[in-house]
């Protein structure tokens, strides 16, 4: 399945709700713009988008007297898709050992992102190693080990409870003599407290520059779509700390508010770069806004 297949199956939800809006266009074209502001609101796109996205296309039908549904819709992805535009949205992994940081509240993918981009990498011919700098949880390096087992690559991580700063450092170290191409970096999302969280990933992030000051760092923000405006708010506390280069927006199969890619690209002012649309090894796509616009209007 490509990427505009998997990306309509996943926006199933929030496509019935932008499809019931079209329908009214028929009807009277003043319900119909009501009714897809009301659709892009309940997708969580944000009042502001919703508002601002709906007159643009109020103004452009009425000038180029724009006439039913295909004609609408075409100009609303160019709107909707100009609104995502909001910076690169490949990662820039050109130097020679390259790292993600993946961070991000706890149970939004952060792990289960790493294991796909590991194994992608991996099938594309990079030595990808994986550094378990979650040691909150037994658990966390385990379900990483699987992941690396299933991505063939290598992995290095402490006992439960030491430092994730030495995790870090081993990581980097054991790169730099092996000559591998990515170090991707798991990350706790919650410890005793947030500050204590915080501190960790400041910490991480010195130790990466302190010891690959040349290289390429992506530090990928992980953001559950299926929490919509609350998954953002919480995702603006991390932003505060880390110096984020990309969203990967996950779960986006299963929910009805896959509009949270507009609000994310107007209040983090960051692109989004992947989108998770299931549990499954392939089940991570690059994000294109175009493609994404057309899969949520058509
Ligand atoms: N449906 C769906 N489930 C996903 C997706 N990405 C991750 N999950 C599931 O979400 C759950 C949590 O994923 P993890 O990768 O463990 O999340 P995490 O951010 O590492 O969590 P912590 O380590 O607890 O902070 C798991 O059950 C994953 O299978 C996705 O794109 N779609
Ligand atoms: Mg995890």
């Amino acid at each position: 399945m490509g990427f505009f297949d998997k990306i309509k199956q996943g926006l199933e939800k929030t496509r019935k709700q932008m499809s019931e809006a079209f329908a009214a266009l028929t009807v009277d074209n003043e319900e119909f713009f009501e009714e897809l502001e009301e659709a892009l609101i309940l997708a969580d796109a944000g009042a502001d988008t919703a508002v601002k996205a709906v007159d643009e296309l109020r103004g452009v039908v009425y000038q180029k007297s724009l006439y039913g549904g295909e004609q609408v819709k075409g100009a609303l992805v160019d709107i909707l898709a100009e609104r995502l535009n909001v910076g690169d949205t490949g990662l820039k992994l050109d130097t020679k050992p390259s790292v993600i940081l993946m961070v991000g509240v706890n149970g939004v993918g952060k792990t289960t992102t790493i294991g796909k981009l590991a194994a992608k990498y991996t099938a594309e011919g990079k030595k990808v190693l994986l550094a378990a700098a979650d040691t909150f949880r037994a658990a966390a390096a385990e379900q990483l080990t699987v992941w690396s087992e299933r991505a063939g690559c290598e992995i290095v991580k402490h006992g439960e409870g030491s430092d994730p700063g030495a995790v870090v450092f081993d990581a980097i170290s054991a790169a730099k003599a092996r000559g591998t191409d990515i170090v991707i970096i798991d990350t706790a999302g919650r410890l005793h407290n947030k500050a204590n969280l915080m501190n960790e990933l400041a910490k991480i992030h010195r130790i990466i520059t302190r010891e690959l000051p040349e290289a390429a760092l992506e530090t990928l923000m992980v953001i559950d779509a299926t929490t919509g405006q609350n998954g953002l708010i919480q995702a603006k506390q991390f932003a505060d700390t880390a110096d984020i280069t990309g969203i990967v927006l996950t779960k986006l199969d299963g929910t009805a508010k896959g509009g949270i890619v507009f609000a994310i690209a107007r209040e983090m002012g960051v692109p989004v770069k992947y989108v998770g649309v299931g549990e499954g090894v392939d089940d991570l796509m690059p994000f294109e806004p175009k493609a994404f616009a057309e899969a949520l209007l058509s």
